[in-house]
């Protein structure tokens, strides 16, 4: 019986409720460079750009037509009912983890609704899109919001409190994940280090593949409900 569960979810896991993945065919940077739209850089050079390329991802999951899947319900699921420790850690910056009902949750790579002060750092919940008007309260002269997400070359949210679940766990779960992007992509081997049974779940055998104990292939709304009951 396991005590201590980690769940590492990528892109995948959301594919299913409409979101596109990044990496996959028909994945997001089949359209957009990563150098110009995922890297202080790009954003440096082109603010307009890249909040237009978050803007449309914000609509879309605002639109009405996107709902967590029986994957999110789930897990949410499991962390009503089990009674020993659980962290979720999401490298997703929608909110359907939240929608779903899932608290124990830690978005790594941030989080799309949000807004982030670049001086203080401090976050701000979006209620519209982004443009000029978005400026923090934080500060004066107030500073223009920057997205609350992480690039490139930017240091992932929550790394001491990740390390430690993984240093603990006896069970870690990836799924929806192409195990391309660290750190989250060496998580498995964390865990496997520390003892833990690891799992993947993904449509095809991921790049790290060969790390995770058990494979499950297949949709992750199809694959996840069975695992956690
Ligand atoms: C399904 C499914 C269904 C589909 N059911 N499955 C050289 C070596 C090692 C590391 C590096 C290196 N050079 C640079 C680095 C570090 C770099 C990195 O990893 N680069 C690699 C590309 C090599 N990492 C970083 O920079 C990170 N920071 C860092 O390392 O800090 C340390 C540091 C900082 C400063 C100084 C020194 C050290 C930051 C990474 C930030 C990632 N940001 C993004 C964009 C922002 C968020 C956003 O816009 O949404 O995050 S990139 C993008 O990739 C996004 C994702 O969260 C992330 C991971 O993607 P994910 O989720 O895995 O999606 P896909 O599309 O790749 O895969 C989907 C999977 O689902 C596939 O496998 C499908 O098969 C599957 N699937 N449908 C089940 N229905």
């Amino acid at each position: 019986m396991h005590r201590r569960i980690v769940i590492l979810t990528g892109a995948g896991i959301s594919a299913e409720s409409g979101l596109r993945t990044f990496r996959d065919q028909d994945g997001l940077w089949e359209e957009h460079h990563i150098e110009d739209v995922a890297t202080p850089e790009g954003y440096e050079r082109d603010p307009e750009l890249v909040e237009h390329f978050y803007n449309g991802r914000w609509q879309q999951l605002h639109s009405g037509n996107i709902e967590p899947n029986a994957a999110h319900t789930a897990l949410s699921r499991l962390e009503q009912e089990f009674e020993g420790e659980l962290l979720i850690v999401t490298q997703n910056i929608d909110d359907l983890h939240e929608r779903a009902g899932s608290r124990r949750l830690l978005h790594m790579h941030g989080e799309l609704s949000k807004g982030r002060c670049p001086r203080s750092r401090q976050t701000f919940t979006l209620h519209d899109p982004f443009g000029p008007e978005n400026t923090c309260t934080c500060c004066i002269p107030a500073q223009r919001l920057r997205p609350h997400v992480v690039w490139f070359g930017e240091m992932p949210l929550g790394m001491d409190r990740i390390h430690d679940a993984l240093d603990h766990c006896d069970l870690f779960i990836a799924i929806g994940t192409s195990g391309t992007v660290y750190p989250a992509a060496g998580f498995v081997d964390s865990a496997n280090h520390h003892g833990a049974l690891t799992v993947e779940v993904n449509l095809m055998p991921a790049d790290r593949h060969s790390q995770f104990q058990i494979h499950l292939q297949g949709k992750a709304s199809e694959m996840v409900p069975p695992l956690v009951e």
